[in-house]
């Protein structure tokens, strides 16, 4: 007998700090003007290029963020850092990455009435993780005192979709039973917040989600998972060059292309199309249209991406209702937007109603999933 599984849980963990339009831009100008003082002669020779203000006002229209939250916002709006302060810890202390992937987990459990017991899988899938071995899932899976596996996987911003996915072709296979899947997505150590075009974009959180089978599964709010469906296509257009390489390369391991850095319009003109080719195809093998679909849970790269997908796929009729942004409060989450806007608008479903989760971005990459409210 096929095993139909389900999300039975999600959980969502943000930051005690926050960093408003207004602070970030206020903190990027100053640290403009000084740099522009500093190489005024360089400038007029033409060797250094003088650094463009920011604007607030631009930030809102351009990406539909006003806010972003911060894991920790020392040092990151002080002009002669622009990093956040975030110490290193002592081997045998709990990594920074474990305690946020923790908060968010511990919510997703209890959201699907689960206790450690009851889960043999756990995945930690985001843009980044802190070190490459022990894997932050194994330290997370012994800190919840599971049994069973657990593994990392870096897929930028599909991981929280590619994670779900490969949870629910493990439970498929029977090679696990019920599996929490995590997005801690600590993203403020790799903004370059001295880079206009950038500085704005990223914030961070902490998502999580547990899947099972319907027949374990005890929760309020139960999601089927029709099919899930992947695609990457190679670009350079979103890339970070920080790497386990960058030790032997001999060159600066803070230059700006080691962190976060895009082409944005093409990414804009490139994904869109993309996304919107993948979503239809992928209902369609439902024989389901846009109009059968009841809410879009969608990435949250750009507020003018979202509108452009959703308005090509439904029409005018786009609203915080069928298709939610929390662009304004979180920012861009690296692969953890989608399950926010999962997290805070999925209470009302009704039984039987059908919703898209989709991801797109850095890879390129896109994963989806079609799911029946039970
Ligand atoms: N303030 C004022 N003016 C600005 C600013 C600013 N901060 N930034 C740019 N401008 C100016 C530009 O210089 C330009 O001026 P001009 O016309 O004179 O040349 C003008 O404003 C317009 O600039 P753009 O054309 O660049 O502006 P856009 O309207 O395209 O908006 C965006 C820029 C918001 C970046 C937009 O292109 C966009 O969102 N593109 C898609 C981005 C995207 O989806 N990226 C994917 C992100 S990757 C991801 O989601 C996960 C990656 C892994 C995680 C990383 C964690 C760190």
């Amino acid at each position: 007998m096929t095993k139909k599984v389900v999300i039975s849980g999600s959980g969502l963990w943000k930051p005690e700090h926050a960093i408003s339009n207004e602070e970030l831009v206020a903190a990027y100008n100053a640290y403009a003007e000084s740099f522009n003082r500093q190489h005024e002669q360089d400038i007029l020779s033409g060797e250094v290029a003088e650094k463009p203000f920011s604007s607030a006002e631009f930030i809102e229209k351009a990406s539909g963020i006003k806010s972003r939250y911060v894991y920790v916002k020392e040092g990151v709006l002080d002009i002669e850092r622009m990093r956040p302060v975030i110490p290193e810890r002592e081997e045998t202390a709990l990594s920074h990455q474990a305690e946020i992937a923790l908060h968010a987990a511990k919510k997703a459990m209890q959201a699907a009435n689960k206790t450690a017991d009851d889960i043999d899988a756990v995945i930690v899938s985001c843009a980044y993780t802190q070190r490459a071995y022990p894997a932050i899932a194994i330290e997370v899976q012994a800190e919840l005192g599971i049994k069973g596996f657990g593994f990392d996987m870096l897929v930028a911003c599909s991981a929280a979709t590619f994670g779900v996915h490969r949870a629910y072709e493990m439970i498929k296979a029977d090679t696990a039973k019920c599996v929490l899947v995590i997005n801690p997505e600590l993203t403020s150590p790799q903004i370059n917040f001295k880079d206009r075009d950038s500085h704005f974009i990223f914030g961070d959180v902490a998502t999580a989600m547990i899947l099972e089978t319907e027949d374990t599964a005890t929760s309020e709010h139960q999601y089927n998972i029709l099919s899930t469906k992947a695609v990457t296509s190679y670009s350079n257009n979103i890339r970070s060059n920080f790497g386990y390489l960058s030790r032997v390369h001999d060159t600066d391991p803070y230059a700006a292309d080691k962190l976060f850095h895009q082409q944005g319009r093409k990414v804009f003109k490139e994904v869109c199309p993309m996304a919107i080719r993948h979503i239809r195809e992928h209902i369609e093998r439902h024989s389901l249209g846009a109009s059968d679909i009841r809410r879009w849970w969608l990435h949250q790269a750009n507020i003018n991406m979202n509108k452009l997908i959703c308005s090509k796929l439904i029409g005018d009729d786009v609203t915080q209702d069928n298709a939610p942004i929390v662009l304004d409060e979180f920012a861009n989450t690296a692969s953890a937007g989608s399950i926010i806007a999962f997290n805070l608008y999925h209470e009302d479903m009704q039984p039987g109603e059908y919703g898209v989760l989709c991801s797109f971005g850095a890879g390129y990459s896109i994963g989806s999933l079609v799911i029946k409210k039970r």
